[in-house]
């Protein structure tokens, strides 16, 4: 548990809590909805410095208030999307457990999860963006994973590679942990880094100017074959992940490192 106030731009967080502006105010419990049994965190609007030394400062983008899923979207809740879906497994291991976050989902999957959620609760539901996912990971910190830069506290935080050359951090999952298994972060979301990599709504490119300049809301929109996945998973060692790392995908193609998680616009 940090015992620190970590302050970014107007607000400070401090372990669960937003602390509202800094040096002032009473800690105050971010605030959480549920809708069709997913649990969401309202993430106030807010600007961070976005990016890391591994892939390029982007600068400061700034973003409208919008509430995240506290958990990646699990097996169960896909089910009952698409009853027929199986994640299957890894290694020999089954991946298919109702609380052990969906794979094997394509991008294109999971938006049309998006949309099925946003019809069934009469929300508008939609992947994360890049910048959201990345200011939502971070949860007001600016080091390399949002426990600090340890390796060596990982395992209490995420679901990472067990069997590698790296074995010295055994966290007790081979493969997908069931969602929440893990510490969260300060703004109260687990397996941001770890467990599965997540789909993003951008397009991939490469490079800190991809935004074009607009850092408002920015936004990658996806048009060409590849999409942004975030987080790293159960499958990657942990001296590569870092709370500001990318990598893409093909869209229409599901692997069973990746799922995601949803983002609920305010009405
Ligand atoms: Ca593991
Ligand atoms: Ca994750």
């Amino acid at each position: 548990m940090s015992s620190g106030r970590i302050c970014l731009g107007a607000l400070c967080v401090l372990a669960g809590l937003i602390a509202g502006p800094c040096g002032h105010g009473t800690a105050q419990e971010l605030a959480s909805t549920r809708a069709g049994g997913v649990d969401f965190v309202r993430m106030p609007g807010d600007c961070y410095e976005m990016g890391g030394i591994d892939v390029g400062i982007v600068g400061e983008v700034c973003l409208s208030p919008f509430d995240i899923g506290r958990y990646e979207i699990t097996n169960a809740q896909f089910n009952a999307f698409r009853p027929d879906h199986r994640s299957g497994s890894f290694g020999g291991i089954s991946l298919e457990g109702g609380d052990q976050p969906v794979v094997n989902v394509s991008w294109n999957d999971a938006v049309a999860y998006a949309a099925w959620f946003s019809r069934e609760n009469g929300v508008s539901a939609r992947l994360p963006t890049e910048a959201e996912w990345e200011y939502a990971a971070r949860a007001g910190t600016r080091t390399a994973r949002f426990w600090g830069t340890s390796d060596e506290r990982a395992y209490r935080f995420a679901n990472l590679r067990d069997r590698a050359a790296d074995y010295r951090l055994p966290d007790g999952f081979e493969v997908t942990a069931p969602v929440g298994s893990f510490e969260a972060n300060a703004a109260g979301l687990h397996d941001t880094i770890g467990n599965v990599s997540e789909w993003v709504q951008d397009g991939f490119i490469a490079g800190a100017d991809r935004f074009g300049g607009a850092l408002q809301d920015p936004v990658v929109p996806g048009g060409g074959p590849l999409r942004v996945r975030r987080g790293g998973s159960f499958d990657d060692p942990v001296r590569i992940v870092r709370v500001w790392a990318r990598d893409f995908y093909a869209a229409g193609f599901g692997v069973p490192q990746t799922g995601f998680r949803l983002v609920m616009e305010e009405k």
